[in-house]
């Protein structure tokens, strides 16, 4: 069964997938195939994991479902592991210490690493829909912590990319040195694309929020489309053409930054 679509026992037609997995270098993973993981501390969540360690990215992201009374209120994260949440749609409310955040479509919390994310649904009965991350944070000589930071996408400005008014970009954490990662948005309207195909030690988890795509992931050219999830493995080339009619194919995504390397 597709848990997120509810097709349930034997189809009409052939089994099929889009998803494409090329371990350590890049996975296109398809809605149709998700199944239920279940995962400690979350209640009343259906959530799948999508690129992990056993895919060869270096963090751990979500697709999370949270349903009328769900959430986590043991906690997630702390301890040396910073944490991200990104409302998809729906509502919940977030506590990091003490502190309570409501978070609508769009919204976002970025929490540190020494401290721990619990959330309930607050969205009316209704589900909610959360794109969920999770990374050590790596130190740096002279460097301090970062801070929590709580923001909704749909209050930051876009800004065209890399000389492109077709292609926009928002950045949802600052650009310090205190941050090892960031997560940004790209959109670009149907016909637009990248100006190079990018090859960077980076490793990326990218949600697909709306339209569709063709993605070069590594010389292949791949159709994505809206509620896919894209793993870019460090070095894996990547850049796509945005198509469809009239939205525009937008993806979040998280990058490594500010760090050397470790030996
Ligand atoms: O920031 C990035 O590296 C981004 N342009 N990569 C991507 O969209 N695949
Ligand atoms: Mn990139």
């Amino acid at each position: 069964m597709g848990y997120l679509n509810h097709k349930q026992g034997y189809r009409e037609e052939l089994l099929e997938t889009r998803s494409v997995i090329k371990k350590d270098n890049f996975a296109l993973i398809t809605p149709d195939g998700l199944v239920n993981n279940v995962v400690p501390g979350f209640e009343d969540c259906d959530m799948t994991i999508l690129g992990s360690p056993r895919l060869g990215a270096r963090f751990v992201d979500y697709l999370v479902t949270v349903k009328n009374q769900g959430g986590n209120k043991q906690g997630f994260g702390g301890n040396g592991i910073q944490t991200f949440v990104y409302v998809v749609y729906g509502a919940i409310t977030a506590k990091v210490d003490g502190q309570s955040y409501d978070l609508t479509q769009g919204g976002y919390l970025y929490v540190p690493p020494h401290l721990q994310l619990t959330f309930e649904n607050n969205n009316g009965g209704e589900d909610s829909r959360l794109f969920l991350y999770k990374k050590r944070y790596q130190e740096a000589e002279n460097v301090g912590k970062p801070d929590i930071v709580v923001g909704n996408v749909n209050d930051i400005e876009p800004e065209a990319y890399e000389g492109m008014e077709e292609v926009l970009i928002q950045d949802l954490l600052p650009k310090s040195l205190e941050f090892d990662m960031n997560f940004h948005i790209l959109s670009f309207k149907p016909g637009a694309s990248h100006g190079y195909i990018e090859t960077h030690v980076q490793e990326h988890g990218a949600y697909v929020l709306s339209g569709r795509g063709m993605y070069n992931l590594d010389k292949n050219w791949i159709p994505v489309d809206k509620g896919d999830y894209i793993f870019m493995g460090a070095y894996s080339p990547q850049a796509t053409y945005a198509i469809g009619l009239d939205e525009p194919f937008a993806y979040i995504y998280s990058k490594d930054a500010n760090r050397d390397i470790e030996l």
